[in-house]
């Protein structure tokens, strides 16, 4: 008897063997990696890793001392053709012990990860600190900047008209001021319609988590002052958005820049000649919208500032009325003192989604109902997922969490609900469990915008898929995707080195500056930057490169660490309110 159990038990060895043998053969080129959220997870939060090529059905959770405190099994493998690897999940959200832990599932560990209570208040803070780094028309004091100081850049105080811009009152060739503001990424420039989208998400990070917000410093010249670190530099950007206006009628020029992206150098060693160019609807309405949310939101605070951005605000949105297809293109010219303008074009020739967005948050500033008129909601067939050119949603956004009590709230909600819903079928059918399935440039910030669309889908339905399918886009930015790089400079075990970023490149310190999300795997631009050949993997998903050349998929911008602002308060706040009860 005990020899027919030995025959048995051999064969049942054998047939293992044999099948983790083919198992293994089909999948002999692949590495076994487990690839998570590298600055780890909220204890009492949803906590998933992925697995790629697995061979083992088992995984643990292990103490840094060896010690297995969980075990699980990894779900079915999936494969997925914009990364071309098969990946399982592996969920351990039942676990909730605060400490440093790391994953084994057969010969493959993960790195170390931490499990606390507060995991991502220093990447708030470092994410929200970049914009000071990023601030023109100053000087960053050791005091702030630490290693990261440098002398005052671009003052913008003979900023010139160019022929582009010309109006009667001035002319081409007169100078203007058009100081501060941020740099608008890895160049000098600084551009209206980026600056829209940015500021909004920030004040919009601000007012839906403000209690947040009011306890986090994170050492800027206004930090002593009784403001939010996050409105004072918030302010530093309207400050110079304002000079960006043509008081006599109202119009906003498109972007303050030179002719040609400066060469890679120190801020205050780029020099070039700034002009500003043509007015343009998109970048009127951009500012129309940021200056009505900005009045609404300081109302209170400065009731006199409130006002005069108010005005501004109606009279960006008055010239759009009049020039509603003013479509920005790069100024071509044979003047050598007017040249061609070759720096970002951030052209849009579709305004629905601007009118749409700055009316309603005029009507929110003045409860106006004229602001509706222009631009319906039932207009649009579809509401997208926000970015720099395509921003109706951010006017749901605005909707959705005021304070009206009405159909337009309600028909908001409704939108925002459609729009979750086709992201929680990505996230659902996703081997990554993630939202994104296109790599465009900005590719992270793709993810983080989604997540920010379900955060503010969570917080008018309270349906917890959606803040997990939001928590999702924060764990793949900060590694829980193909590449395995936490895409945050200076965070995780892998992060990226050589940013394109002008100041970064040119100040002799080796870490990047913190806190900076890059772009992202891109697959349609390689061939410009550093050349394709030099990109090891051409597979969307994976197609990103840690090199300064890196353009395409290794910059950093203002629009994209906006969300990653947005989504990291929104994270920490909700979760501190799930769990506080
Ligand atoms: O929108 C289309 C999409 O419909 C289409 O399916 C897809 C297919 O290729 O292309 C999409 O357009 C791409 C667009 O980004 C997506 O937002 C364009 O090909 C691509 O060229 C475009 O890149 C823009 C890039 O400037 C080049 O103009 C980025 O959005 C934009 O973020 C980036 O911004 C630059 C500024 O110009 C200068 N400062 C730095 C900043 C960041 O890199
Ligand atoms: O540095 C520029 C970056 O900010 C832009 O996103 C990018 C695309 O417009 O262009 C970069 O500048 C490059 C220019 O387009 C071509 N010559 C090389 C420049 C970078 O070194």
């Amino acid at each position: 008897m005990k020899n027919i159990y030995r025959s048995l038990s051999l064969v049942a060895i054998m047939l293992v063997m044999l099948s983790r043998c083919a198992f293994s053969d089909k999948y002999k080129n692949a590495e076994t990696n487990i690839r998570l959220n590298q600055v780890g997870f909220y204890t009492k939060g949803q906590k998933i890793a992925v697995i790629t090529a697995p061979k083992d059905k088992a995984f643990s959770l292990k103490t840094l001392s060896g010690e297995t405190v969980y075990t699980g099994s990894v779900l079915k493998s999936k494969f997925w053709d914009q990364a071309g690897e098969h990946v399982s999940i592996i969920d351990f959200s039942a676990f909730s012990e605060s400490g440093d832990y790391y994953l084994q599932s057969g010969s493959a560990q993960s790195e170390p990860f931490r499990l606390s209570e507060v995991p991502y208040n220093d990447l708030l803070k470092a994410a929200a600190k970049t914009y000071y780094f990023n601030r023109a028309t100053t000087e960053l004091h050791e005091k702030y900047a630490g290693i990261y100081k440098r002398p005052f850049s671009h003052p913008d105080t003979a900023v010139m008209i160019h022929a582009s811009a010309a109006g009667d009152f001035l002319p081409a060739g007169e100078s203007i001021a058009t100081p501060f503001g941020w740099y608008d990424a890895g160049d000098f420039n600084k551009y209206v319609v980026n600056s829209g989208i940015s500021t909004y998400t920030l004040l919009a990070a601000y007012e839906h988590y403000q209690n947040l917000f009011d306890t986090l410093q994170w050492n800027i010249p206004e930090s002593n002052n009784q403001r939010a670190d996050l409105m004072d530099e918030i302010l530093w950007n309207i400050r110079w958005m304002e000079t960006m206006q043509d008081t006599l009628d109202g119009g906003v020029y498109h972007k303050t820049t030179t002719a040609n992206f400066e060469s890679f150098m120190e801020a205050s060693k780029a020099n070039g000649q700034r002009f500003v160019v043509n007015k343009g609807t998109a970048a009127s309405l951009n500012f129309a919208a940021v200056m009505a949310k900005t009045s609404a939101m300081l109302q209170a605070e400065d009731p006199l500032y409130a006002q005069k951005l108010l005005y501004r605000a109606k009279a960006a949105y008055n010239w759009a009325l009049t020039h509603p297809n003013a479509e920005f293109k790069n100024p071509v010219s044979n003047s050598p003192k007017y040249p061609s303008i070759h720096t970002g074009e951030y052209g849009d020739n579709h305004f629905q989604d601007e009118f749409f967005w700055a009316g309603v948050e005029l009507y929110l500033a003045t409860m106006d109902n004229q602001y509706l008129s222009k631009q319906a909601m039932s207009e649009f067939n579809q509401f997208n997922v926000p970015n720099w050119s395509t921003v109706e949603t951010l006017g749901l956004i605005s909707l959705a969490s005021s304070e009206l009590n009405n159909h337009l709230k309600k028909k908001a909600s409704d939108e925002l609900m459609i729009l979750a819903e086709l992201l929680i079928s990505e996230w659902r059918q996703s081997p990554y469990r993630v939202t994104i399935n296109k790599f465009v440039w900005g590719s992270n910030a793709e993810v983080m915008n989604q997540s920010m669309v379900l955060l503010n889908a969570y917080r008018v339905l309270g349906n917890v898929e959606y803040f997990e399918a939001a928590v999702s886009g924060l764990d793949y930015v900060l590694g829980r995707n193909a590449t395995g790089y936490c895409f945050v400079t200076g965070f995780g075990y892998l992060s990226p080195k050589n940013i394109h970023h002008r100041q970064s490149a040119s100040d002799d310190i080796e870490a990047p500056i913190p806190g900076f999300l890059v772009g992202g795997p891109n697959p349609r631009n390689i061939h410009q930057d550093c050349g394709r050949d030099e990109y090891a993997i051409h597979l969307p998903a994976k197609c990103y490169l840690d090199e300064t050349c890196s353009y395409s998929t290794n910059e950093v911008a203002i629009n994209w660490n906006a969300p990653l602002v947005y989504v990291t308060a929104g994270v920490e706040s909700i979760y501190q309110q799930r769990f506080s009860n």
